[in-house]
């Protein structure tokens, strides 16, 4: 000891310094967002957005059709920074395993998945400490129930063929959704358990195929923001005896390429931490 200062015990500065830090950043970082779009709204107040430019005319950086997803962008920087979120992808070719090697880590069936392409809609599953019962969040109920409505419609001018078709095709129980829509059941914005989890999942991908086959549009836009997707939250087993720490993981699951689905993704891809490829092996 020199000068009098007491040498301080190393593990603790350490992790204090860090949260300092992280905080210190996560203020800034929320700084700046408010900043932004507190410019964007002013400029967009006082009309100095400029309308989309006719095609092939060289475009403005921003214009009143892009600054909607600017606002969504920034929006979901701040929560991310709000929760400290990390969401690491897990993406690779269909039926690589994906769906599978998440409900692995999770510890839990919560994903769907079979031998047949399964996955149509991402799905973000966040680990949330102490939800040993997992629950699934919609936070966007509207545009599935609208959906539900066109596919009724839609249905009485085609033949029941239609859930024939799409039960041998796809190999997949078609009862609950077909009783849904001939019953026009709402989804609601959340379920618990296991099995409601797996079967509410089960019953959009069930959907998003349905709509291929009726040629009718699945609400896919309304669901391209991370924040808007169908949640997961549940405690991942691997992770339950870690100690809890600032931030938390969240792992996205993607539908394999020639889905619809994907052609939304790639947006999605880039405001993600990372992710995780996995390939299609033998057996
Ligand atoms: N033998 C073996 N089979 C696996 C493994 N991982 C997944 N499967 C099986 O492979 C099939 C496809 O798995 P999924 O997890 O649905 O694959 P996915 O990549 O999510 O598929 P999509 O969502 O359709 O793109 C399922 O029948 C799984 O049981 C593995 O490591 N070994
Ligand atoms: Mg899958």
């Amino acid at each position: 000891m020199r000068d009098g200062l007491r040498q301080p015990d190393a593990g603790t500065t350490v992790g204090t310094k860090v949260g300092v830090s992280i905080d210190n950043l996560r203020e800034e970082a929320l700084r700046q967002l408010t900043l932004m779009t507190r410019l964007l709204n002013a400029a967009q107040s006082q009309g100095l957005v400029e309308a989309p430019a006719a095609q092939g005319a060289s475009r403005a950086t921003l214009d009143t059709d892009s600054i909607a997803a600017t606002f969504d962008i920034l929006a979901h920087e701040r929560s991310k920074l709000d929760n400290l979120e990390m969401v690491l992808a897990v993406v690779g070719p269909m039926k690589a395993g994906k769906s599978t090697t998440i409900n692995a880590i999770v510890g839990a069936e919560v994903l769907p998945n079979r031998n047949r392409a399964m996955t149509a809609l991402p799905t973000l599953i966040r680990h949330t400490p102490g939800a040993t019962r997992p629950r699934l969040l919609l936070a966007k109920t509207e545009p599935l129930n609208k959906l539900i409505s066109t596919l009724r419609r839609t249905l009485k001018s085609r033949g029941p063929d239609v859930w024939d078709r799409l039960a041998t095709v796809h190999e997949t129980d078609v009862e609950v959704l077909r009783n849904r829509v001939r019953r026009s059941l709402p989804f609601v914005g959340r379920y618990e358990g296991e099995e409601a989890v797996y079967a509410i999942l089960k019953e959009l991908n069930d959907a998003a195929r349905l709509c291929v086959e009726l040629n009718v549009r699945f609400p896919f836009r309304q669901y391209a923001g991370i924040e808007t997707l169908p949640t997961i939250e549940v405690e991942f087993a691997h992770l339950s005896s870690l100690p809890a720490t600032q931030g938390r993981l969240a792992l996205l699951d993607t539908p394999g390429p020639n889905e619809a689905g994907q052609l939304h993704l790639g947006r999605m891809l880039t405001r993600c931490a990372a992710s995780l490829g996995l390939q299609a092996g033998e057996g």
